[in-house]
Order: structure tokens, then sequence, then C-alpha cells
């Protein structure tokens, strides 16, 4: 297969001309297209075309028609094609640079890597599924392949380290919203960066970085979202659960992903002109575990017992305890009180 080479081809991203393909057929859902046609527009032989409309089937879209009669799908597939996104994020940092994977490891692993390869600020990394997704200090992040979102944004933010907290509120911010306007339901966030739907996490966020001690190089914010698991993994599913298991229906992942970035695009924005005090009220507005909250807080071989008093100018979480002290938690895991099990 001769993919034309883009800037510098980041290996197993899907290749662009079966981005192409995906994107020529799911502009026009229904109407069946020569194999001749799809050739010229997309520059390739007929052949090719055949052999990617095969891939494109083993991959879940379901491609109607064959080589003599022309090939047509029956609706835009629900997969997040980096072209029918960028036309729908004009105007925002993402159109730029999107790379899409239908498997990689990690795409927080991959964003890293554009980051130290110097790509730009802005830079999307989407997969359709992850084989080694992953969560903060080692854990795993599950990645069932087409139902959920999993992306990672590359920032090249004015911001010093202490600034970051308030990057993963951000993100934390723009699924809430993103989550709230798609599917009518009420969401909460536990700080820091657990969106849960009906006391169940929904969606996580990790934010990763190289920073110098005075100035962030570049960072890295990774949303997993759960749209469309018809279940959990049992090992999860008393504290996971997804937004088609809360409504009940299956759920565009492509919108739901447009909408979560220009809501992270608004939000960054202004933590970028207005600093992180806007962001920090908009958070403890939205979250109920942010004030007043009786908490059960794990912070590396410590657990104790507090009440949540608000989040400080950073967005770090401030807890008092029993003795009446307060204190600043700089990284959690954070339960109610009365429930003694950790995620
Ligand atoms: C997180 O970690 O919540 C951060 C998850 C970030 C995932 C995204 S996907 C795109 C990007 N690329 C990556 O490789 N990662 C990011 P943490 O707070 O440590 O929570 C992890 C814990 O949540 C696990 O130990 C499980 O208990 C639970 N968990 C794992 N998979 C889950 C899922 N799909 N939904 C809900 N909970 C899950």
């Amino acid at each position: 297969m001769s993919a034309k080479p883009n800037p510098r081809p980041t290996p197993g991203t899907t290749e662009k001309q079966l981005i192409a393909l995906l994107a020529l057929l799911s502009d026009n859902p229904m109407l069946v297209i020569s194999g001749e046609k799809i050739a010229k527009e997309i520059g390739v032989t007929r052949s090719t075309v055949w052999r990617w409309i095969t891939r494109l089937r083993e991959l879940g879209v379901r491609v109607k028609g064959h080589p003599n009669s022309g090939y047509h799908i029956e609706r835009v597939p629900d997969v997040l094609v980096p072209d029918l996104l960028r036309r729908q994020l004009t105007g925002t940092s993402f159109p730029k640079r999107i790379l899409h994977f239908f498997k990689v490891d990690s795409t927080n692993r991959v964003a890293l890597e554009a980051g130290q390869q110097g790509d730009p600020h802005g830079t999307l990394v989407i997969a359709e599924e992850q084989t080694a997704g992953r969560g903060r200090s080692g854990r795993a992040w599950h990645s069932e392949k087409g139902s959920g979102i999993y992306l990672s944004i590359l920032l090249r933010p004015a911001l010093t380290p202490v600034q970051a907290p308030a990057l993963t509120l951000v993100g934390g911010l723009a699924v809430y919203d993103a989550v709230a306007e798609q599917s009518g339901l009420k969401p909460d966030i536990r700080w820091p960066n657990d969106i849960l739907v009906n006391g169940k996490k929904i969606s996580g966020i990790l934010t990763e970085m190289y920073a110098e001690p005075d100035r962030i190089k570049f960072v890295v914010v990774g949303i997993g979202i759960n749209v469309n698991h018809a279940k959990m993994p049992a090992e999860i599913s008393p504290i996971a659960t997804s937004l088609r298991i809360e409504t009940g229906n299956v759920q565009p992942r492509i919108e739901l992903a447009v909408g979560l970035l220009r809501r992270f695009e608004t939000y960054y924005n202004q933590l970028i002109s207005e600093g992180p005090a806007p962001i920090i009220a908009r958070f403890t507005a939205v979250s109920s575990y942010a004030q007043g909250r009786r908490i059960s807080v794990a912070s590396g071989q410590e657990t104790f017992i507090g009440i949540t008093a608000g989040l400080d100018a950073s967005g770090l979480l401030r807890v008092t305890r029993d003795n009446g002290r307060t204190e600043t938690i700089l990284a959690a895991d954070i339960s109610e009180a009365s429930d003694a099990a950790h995620h």
C-alpha cells in the first residue's frame, strides 16, 4: 500500500487514503459509488479500492456492494474519521493535525512522543481501540474497540508546572458539559479527574507533561469516555458505566467528540486569558465533591477521612481533617467516606 507521505507519517496511523475512502462513502450514504469513481477520486487502482473495502469491513464498517456494481454504506459509520472531525472543528486549534488509529497502545503515549518531535499545539491523537490505555499511577484504562472516545490533546501552554492541575479541570468540565448536553443526564465530577453519572465513572482524564521547573514544554490531556459499551467488564462494573448503559441508547461518538473538543477549546482559552479562577469557580459549582463532602482520601501510603473545603487558587483540593487541620491535596484518589472501596 502506498500511502501518500504526510509531512511525517506516524507508524500505525490509519492510512490517509483509507480515511479518504471512508470520508467519501460517509459523505454519500445510501448512494452507490462505482469502484472506478472511487479509484479516480482518491488516486488508487480499483483493486486497491477493493482491498480497502475489505479492510473497512474487517474494521466493522458496513459497506454494501461489490466491485461490479459499486459501493455504499447504509449510514455514516461511527468512526472518528479525521476529515469529518476536522470539518466540524473549524475555528478551533484542532484541525491542523489529527492522528487517527484503529488500534494503538495508548493515545497519551503517542501524543507525548508527538510533543517531543515538535508537533504543534492542538495536535489530536484519537483511537478506536487502545491495547494499553492508561490511567494514573500505572493503572489501566479499559478501552473497548469502537465503544468509547479515546483521545489525547497535545498542548503547548505558556504556563508553569504548578498551573498544570487546572488543565485536568478544563478537561473534566469539557466532558461534563458535552455529556450533559448530548444525553440530558446530570453528571458529577469527583476531583480531580473522574466524571460520574449516577455515582459511577463514565470518564477519566490523565494529564501528563514534560516540564522544566519554571515552564511547561508540553502537556498531554488524555480523555477516555465510555459511550456505547453495552456492559462494563465485571471487575469494574460496580464502579464504571457508559452513556449507553445510563440512557438506554447508542450515542453518536463523533458528535460527542466534537462537543467535547469545542468546549475544551473554550475553557482552555478562558484559562489562558483569565487564569484559573473562572475554571475553579465553575468546577466548584458543578462538582458535588468540591465542598462540604465527607470523603476518604487515599494519597500515597496514607488514607484519611475529612470534609472537602473547596479548591485552592491553583485547583488543588482542600480537605479539613477531623482534628480541624485543613490540608491541600496534590494528588489522590477520593471516595465517599462511607465507602471503603477505592477505585
Ligand atoms: C483515569 O485514571 O481515570 C485516567 C483515564 C484516562 C484514559 C485516557 S483514554 C485516552 C488517553 N490515553 C491513555 O492511555 N489514557 C487516556 P485513574 O483515575 O487512575 O482511574 C483508573 C481506574 O479506573 C482503574 O484502576 C479502574 O478501576 C477504573 N477504570 C478502568 N477503565 C475504566 C473505564 N473504561 N471506565 C471507568 N473506570 C475504569
